[in-house]
Formats: structure tokens, C-alpha cells, sequence
């Protein structure tokens, strides 16, 4: 066999000289290939290592996730995805300290990922097996340190801030003559605004962690203060508004879009959701994130496989297709939030990198309140205050 490729290309190499007989010197031989034997064919590039059951288990935010991401995972890889979602850290939370969640992946926010890595709910990763992890955004890594040091347990689902989302159109009719504040929190926490847009609808998120932290930052107070005292001050202060808060909710997309709610307090990819579903609907109205004068409290939403998973490798697999640069992408384009993937970057529509209310301006960045974690204890505190203000008391 390596007799007759040597007489091939030996043969190859006279035909070449006698053809070009006339014409000037040729160019020198090529590489002596014909001693060789054929290369063997590259070697397929090697596929993630999988679990025997081609099965995993997800528990993640609702309206999180683009709409064929699953799809193409399933298509890709032969696993079946179940796929549930819960609407407040505090549930995910609950279903953590109970045990035996069933899922593989589960998608904590950094204030409740500390405590909930110092349990001992995650296993760390494999880095390993995700070969996309280089294209995570170091400033975004460097976050996550807080929660979780050397970058162990968590990779970014995605980053945005929680914020006042108004229905401009709807808001500007309820207030009259009386122009917008200057701290768009004063729309959701000042008296003198509230009583006028409660006929339009003020929306809170549901739950103490959310609505505690963005009140201790209006009075003036650590968001992340882990003093009672303090929660017994912003409720004081909530009590106020309490008349005039129509909804309690943490999947406020519909309410806003549908015209339930001029202003909420909510997550600024969710109202930039509202804002594209309320023109899919034919609505003209103007509705926006705001990026308040006295800052907004960013958060970081972030993927960790739980400690006694059943799928590890299927729940590796997934993380590193959502860490490429096409998942990434398809993160702001289809869902308005910021995955927090630098190689994603180009991949992102022009109108959709324009939106500072996705891809923060650094002038703003000084004014985002880093997050935080809270004891165990303050929790509980903050859970009283909250479940108190929610039910007419301080
Ligand atoms: N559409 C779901 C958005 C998920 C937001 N998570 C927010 C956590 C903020 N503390």
C-alpha cells in the first residue's frame, strides 16, 4: 500500500515536470507526502460526556429563557429537558432547605447563592467540560466572587437591574399637571405621586427581598443592611403608600403590557418584555425601565447544579451551550437581558446593544448598588416586616 501512494505520487511529481517541460522552472516540490502514510481523518471534535439517562431537570425564572433554546438543546444533544419555573428567591429557596429538589440546574440570585453555597446546596463545577467559559464577561465573574469566591459554583444566567418601570403614556394622564420627579422612586414610594397613580395601577414585586432592599436605599439606608431597626423604617415608610399599591406580583409582564399597571417596581428586562409585548399588542403606548437619579439595585441571576443532581454531565452540557456565543446573544435579542457573555457581543442586534437599560452605560454603573447577601436571621426579620406592610400593618 505505501509501495503503490510512493509510485502515485512519484508519479504525479514526473507528469507535473514533463508537462511544464517549456515553461520557466517550477516551483519547488511540494512537502514529500508520498513517504507518509494517508493521514487519518481528523478526529470528530469530541462531544460533551452525558449522563446514561439523557434527562435533566431545570428550575428557573419564568419568561427567562428564549423561545427555541431548548429546542436546539434537545436537538443537539438527544437529552430531554423538564423545564419549571418559580417566581421569588424565597421559593427557590424553600424548595432548597427542604431537599431532594429533583433538578440538576437550578438559577439563584447572588444575594440568596452565598448562604445557599455555604449549606452546601451546589456541587462545584467541572470547568473542564465547559469549554464556552472563556467568553464570560471578567467584570461580571468578578461580581460573583462575592457570592461566590473563586468563581466555584456559579456562572451567570444573566445580570439587570431592579428598578421603576412606567407606562409613560398612562402615568403622565393620572399625574395631571404634575410633572415627573426627579428620582423616579418617589413614583412608587411618595405619597404626592402615589395617590394619583393608583388609578392607574402601582405594581410591587412579591416578595420581602425584593421590595425591603429598594426601600431601605429610598430612606436612605444599606439596601443590604442586616439591622431589624432598619426594616421596621422602611416599612414605616411603605405603610404610607400601602392604600395605594393595586398589585402584589413577581410575573408582571401581562399586568404592565395588559394596562394593569402604569409604574412598578420590577426588573428592568421584564419591563423591557412589557414594552415589546404591549406593541405586539397595538398598543402606542410608551413604556419604559427607568434609570433613577439616586441609582438602582443591579442583581445577577446565575446557574448552579445542585449538590445531589442526577444528571451532572447533561447539567454541564447545558451550561456550556448556554455559555456560547449564539445562547448569549439570543439572551438579549429575544429576552431584553444581558447574559453577561463577552463573545456574544457582535452577535447582539445594534437596537437591542443601544439600550442602556440592557447594556448599562458605564456612566450609569457608578450609581448600580452592587448585591449582597443577608444573614439568615435578618431574612426572617425582613420576611415579618414585609408580610406586615403587605397586610395594612408597618
Ligand atoms: N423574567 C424573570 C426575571 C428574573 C429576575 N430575577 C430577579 C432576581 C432579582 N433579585
Amino acid at each position: 500500500m505505501k509501495k503503490h501512494v510512493l509510485v502515485l505520487a512519484m508519479a504525479a511529481v514526473l507528469v507535473a515536470a514533463c508537462g511544464k517541460k517549456e515553461e520557466p522552472a517550477p516551483a519547488p516540490a511540494p512537502a514529500p507526502v508520498a513517504t507518509a502514510p494517508a493521514p487519518a481523518p481528523a478526529p470528530a471534535p469530541a462531544g460533551p460526556v452525558l449522563d446514561d439517562e439523557k434527562v435533566l431537570n431545570i428550575y428557573n425564572w419564568p419568561d427567562y429563557i428564549p423561545e427555541n433554546m431548548i429546542a436546539e438543546f434537545e436537538k443537539a444533544t438527544g437529552i430531554k429537558v423538564n423545564y419549571d419555573t418559580f417566581e421569588t428567591n424565597e421559593a427557590l429557596h424553600a424548595k432548597l432547605v427542604a431537599g431532594n429538589t429533583g433538578y440538576d440546574i437550578v438559577v439563584p440570585g447572588t444575594v440568596f447563592a452565598k448562604p445557599q453555597i455555604e449549606a452546601g446546596f451546589y456541587q462545584p463545577l467541572d470547568k473542564s467540560k465547559l469549554k464556552n467559559y472563556g467568553n464570560l464577561d471578567p467584570a461580571v465573574m468578578s461580581v460573583l466572587t462575592k457570592a461566590d469566591p473563586d468563581n466555584k459554583h456559579l456562572v451567570p444566567w444573566a445580570w439587570s437591574f431592579t428598578t421603576v418601570g412606567i407606562n409613560k403614556t398612562k402615568a403622565a394622564k393620572a399625574l395631571g399637571n404634575m410633572p415627573m420627579p426627579e428620582n423616579a422612586w418617589d413614583l412608587v414610594f411618595k405619597p404626592e405621586y402615589t395617590s394619583k397613580l393608583r388609578s392607574c395601577g402601582i405594581a410591587y414585586l412579591d416578595s420581602p427581598t425584593e421590595i425591603i432592599p429598594v426601600a431601605l436605599h429610598y430612606i436612605g439606608k444599606d439596601a443590604y443592611s442586616n439591622n431589624p431597626a432598619d426594616y421596621k423604617e422602611a416599612t414605616a415608610m411603605l405603610a404610607k403608600v400601602r392604600k395605594d399599591i393595586r398589585l402584589f406580583s413577581s410575573t408582571m409582564i401581562d399586568d404592565i403590557a395588559g394596562g394593569k399597571a402604569c409604574v412598578a417596581i420590577g426588573w428592568a428586562g421584564d419591563v423591557n418584555i412589557a414594552a415589546a409585548r404591549a406593541k405586539e399588542n397595538g398598543s402606542k403606548d410608551e413604556i419604559e425601565a427607568l434609570l433613577p437619579s439616586t441609582g438602582a439595585l443591579s442583581f445577577f441571576d446565575t446557574m448552579a447544579i445542585t449538590k445531589d443532581a442526577k444528571h451532572p454531565n447533561n447539567a454541564h452540557a447545558f451550561i456550556d451551550f448556554f455559555l456560547s456565543p449564539e445562547s448569549g446573544a439570543a439572551m438579549a435579542n429575544e429576552m431584553n437581558y444581558n447574559a453577561g457573555n463577552k463573545a456574544a457581543l457582535p452577535k447582539v442586534d445594534p437596537a437591542m446593544a443601544a439600550n442602556k437599560t440592557i447594556f448599562v452605560d458605564e456612566a450609569y454603573m457608578p450609581k448600580m448598588i452592587p448585591p449582597s447577601s443577608f444573614t439568615n436571621e435578618a431574612r426572617e426579620a425582613m420576611a415579618t416586616a414585609y408580610n406586615a406592610f403587605k397586610k395594612g400593618g408597618k
